[in-house]
């Protein structure tokens, strides 16, 4: 036995926890938690251990792959991208620039190599037709800051350490383990505010597992939250009157926001919202009175109808009460690499709008949700060509029904990703990077959006075989083909430095001029990462806005409350309906890490939860089978009865529905289950946003 001992910090999803990983030999022989990460303190998930069925898997791809009518075959490297740059390039000369549509998964933001090299790639291609599951998850979180700060990703930060109060809408960090909220060891971290007298109150359609350990948790009309949330800023000015203390100094148009909330006392939303106007005071009145207080709402108040709005008024919330910016309330980090300060992060808005739906672009990127209808609908501008990296759109936007096929039409795909699945399935060629454990880490994204300042470096656990290639490598490989056959320069010192050194050297760079000054050195020498302390006050220098001030009432934001409104007064009917919301589950990953027998074994936990009383109506009882329908699809599962669910609300997994031929379901416990998105129309969207509402208001159930 020569066991080693290695550092890394896990990148499967945000908390980044530290991890003690020990190797014989080449083979993985244990996962725990590093307790001396000073973010993490050793907490660790499920999913950590699921790392060593990652490297151990033998679906997961080693080499390039090409469709042929007797299946997949194996293809060299220089055939595979050769082919690639050449078709993508034919393709656009044939039909136009935006021929080429790019959709971007999830784990690139976890990915050090997509984070610093995939835009070389990206730009090469010069297509307006970019797609990501930026709009079917934290969009509305961006677009508030870019028009409240300046600044898309100066993103708010709850200060959960220290903080006395947290109102939590719509997200579920014991399950999740934190988003946009970089928070491991959540639980404890929770219980801390509790235990120092503290409170947590949880306002979530279904009592989650996070509602559970809070003081408070009141069901919400899936959807509701603007209406909550008005109401919770009308008392707040009326009744408790705005303290904004420094804020105010550089805060525009305070004295505007009276009339803006007139229409929305408690008594006039509770009807729409589900909770009561004495509940509402009583939430308003805590949340004034608290020596400091955050409120934060996350997936399930973003992937609704007034995403954006919500995510305003969260703010305004903050800011009004004088919790923003200081110590307990929503704050901002200082990262040692910050990614804020490339000019071209800023962000930008309805520069362009798709084709098909005219919706406008954010960040250079359409709605996730119109994909299918830019692929499908002929003319000028059509998508003949796609290029997905980590993405499973088929089973994470709403309506894979659509695009499923859609994908099969294109002229030519391909796919950057070590799996095939629902979506890369359709492609050409498939491209595999090595997977998580082979590569170095830094988490440019996760650090920005943590808790706590912390800096972290991780070493590939083992080294790469030769005939492989990283991510970063793929994206040089197809950006140079790409230039060389456009006849456009390339940026010669991002391509040979990266191609020498990797992605490192960026790190390095951006630590210098970074303001912990911090050097890669030093971050390598201390493998448990470096604790750079707690959030500071940096408002007004940290602001993004010209004069430095914090446009409170962003015109546009403003204007989306007459949409918010007319809704009310139009509220329709749900004639017998029930509302499908998503739900996460702790051992498993959007719609992948299915294939890791450590999450997957045991009982089955795709089924639909759903209250007593919905079933009674409908002579369900627990265990059975039913079938959820919506007008475009429907799948089978088993119901569980439970008092957790809102009456008329129904819960079920997304990134399930792995039931076609060929893909990573080898594992025998594997549960391929049905996919959600198959039941959505594709058509609901926050119209300020163009963020995907994946709530769904047209669900039956039924024995079957
Ligand atoms: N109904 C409903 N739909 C939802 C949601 C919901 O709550 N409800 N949530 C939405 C959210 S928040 C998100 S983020 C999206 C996620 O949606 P997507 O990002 O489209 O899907 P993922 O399941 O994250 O896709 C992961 C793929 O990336 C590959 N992969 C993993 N790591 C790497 C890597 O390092 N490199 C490469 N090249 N590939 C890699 C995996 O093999 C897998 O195929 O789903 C969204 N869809
Ligand atoms: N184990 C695990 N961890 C994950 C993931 C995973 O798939 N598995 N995915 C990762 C990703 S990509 C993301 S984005 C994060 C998401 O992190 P979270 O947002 O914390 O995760 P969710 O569990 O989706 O929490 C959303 C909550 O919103 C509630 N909800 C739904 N509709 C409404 C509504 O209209 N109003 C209110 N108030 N609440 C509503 C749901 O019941 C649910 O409890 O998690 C990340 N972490
Ligand atoms: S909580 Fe997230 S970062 Fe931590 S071990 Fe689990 S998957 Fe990895
Ligand atoms: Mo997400």
């Amino acid at each position: 036995m020569s066991i080693q001992t290695h550092y890394r910090s896990c990148n499967l999803c945000e908390a980044i926890c530290g991890l003690e990983i020990q190797t014989d030999n080449g083979s993985i022989v244990d996962i725990k938690g590093d307790a001396q990460d000073p973010l993490s303190r050793g907490h660790i998930c499920p999913k950590a251990f699921a790392l060593k069925d990652l490297h151990e898997d033998p679906d997961r791809l080693h080499y390039p792959i090409r469709k042929t009518d007797s299946g997949w075959q194996q293809i060299s490297w220089k055939d595979a991208l050769d082919d690639i740059a050449e078709k993508l390039c034919s393709i656009q000369d044939k039909y136009g620039q935006n021929a080429v549509g790019i959709y971007l998964g999830n784990p690139n933001v976890h990915n050090l190599g997509s984070m610093s090299l995939m835009p070389m790639m990206i730009k090469s291609l010069k297509t307006k037709n970019k797609f990501s599951a930026t709009s079917v998850d934290q969009l509305p979180h961006m677009f508030a800051s870019y028009f409240m700060f300046g600044h898309q990703f100066l993103i708010p930060i709850p200060d959960i350490d220290r903080t006395k109060y947290m109102l939590i809408l719509g997200a579920n960090p014991l399950v999740s383990n934190g988003s946009l909220m970089t928070v491991p060891d959540v639980r404890n971290r929770l219980k801390n505010i509790m235990n120092k007298g503290g409170k947590v109150v949880v306002i979530d359609p279904r009592k989650t597992e996070t509602a559970r350990i809070a003081s408070d948790h009141c069901f919400i009309q899936p959807g509701a939250d603007v209406y909550f949330l008005l109401s919770i800023l009308y008392q707040i000015i009326n009744v408790h009157k705005m303290s904004p203390g420094r804020l105010a100094e550089f805060t525009h148009n305070l004295d505007e926001l009276e009339s803006i909330v007139k229409s929305f006392p408690p008594e006039a939303t509770a009807h729409i919202t589900g909770i009561d106007a004495e509940t509402v005071k009583t939430i308003a009145a805590e949340f004034c009175n608290a020596e400091s207080a955050v409120c934060y709402g996350r997936t399930g108040v973003c992937t609704q109808e007034f995403g954006g709005t919500v995510h305003w008024l969260i703010n305004v919330i903050n800011i009004v009460t004088g919790n923003f910016d200081r110590e307990g309330g929503a704050m901002f980090t200082s990262p040692a690499v910050d990614i804020l300060q490339q000019p071209s992060s800023i962000g930008h808005f309805d520069v362009w709008r798709s084709r098909v739906k005219n919706l406008p672009e954010f960040g250079g990127e359409l709605p996730a949700v119109t994909l299918a209808d830019e692929i499908l609908t002929d003319g000028d501008g059509q998508i003949k060509a796609m290029l997905t990296v980590a993405g499973n759109p088929v089973l994470s936007v709403p309506n894979g029904g659509k695009l499923d096929p859609a994908l099969e039409s294109l002229d030519f795909m391909v796919s950057i990703d070590f799996y095939v699945n629902e979506t890369t399935r359709h492609a050409d060629i498939i491209l595999p990077p090595v997977h998580n454990l082979l590569t170095s880490h830094y988490d440019l994204i996760f650090h920005t959006l943590a808790v706590r300042n912390t800096a972290n470096y991780s070493k590939p656990l083992f080294k790469k075989n030769p005939g492989s290639k990283f991510d970063w490598e793929i994206y040089l490989d197809l950006a140079y083909r790409i230039s060389k056959i456009r006849k456009r320069p390339i940026n010669k010192m991002m391509y040979y430095m990266s191609k020498m050194f990797g992605p490192e050297w960026l790190i390095a760079a951006g630590l210098k001029r970074g303001s912990s000054k911090l050097s890669l050195n030093k971050l390598k020498k201390n493998p448990h990462g470096i604790d750079l302390g707690p959030l500071q006050p940096s408002f007004p220098h940290r602001l993004f806005t010209k004069d430095k001030k914090i446009n409170l009432l962003p015109k546009i934001l403003v204007g989306d409350l007459k949409r918010v409104q007319e809704t009310m007064a139009n509220r329709p009917s749900m004639n017998g309906k029930l509302t499908l919301i998503g739900r996460r589950q702790l051992r498993s990953n959007n719609s992948w890490m299915h294939n890791c027998d450590s999450l997957m074994s045991g009982r089955n936990r795709f089924n639909v939860l759903l209250n007593h009383s919905d079933a009674e109506k409908r002579q369900i009882q627990d265990g059975q089978n039913v079938r959820v329908s919506s007008p475009h699809f429907q799948f089978d599962l088993k119901a569980k009865l439970t008092d957790e669910m809102m009456p008329g609300v129904i819960s079920i997994p997304h990134g399930w529905g792995h039931d076609s031929d060929g893909i990573q379901l080898s594992t025998a416990s594997a549960q391929p289950g049905g996919n959600i998105n198959n039941l959505a129309s594709g058509e609901n969207i926050d119209l300020l946003t163009g963020n995907a509402d994946v709530h769904l208001r047209d669900i039956d159930i039924s024995l079957i």
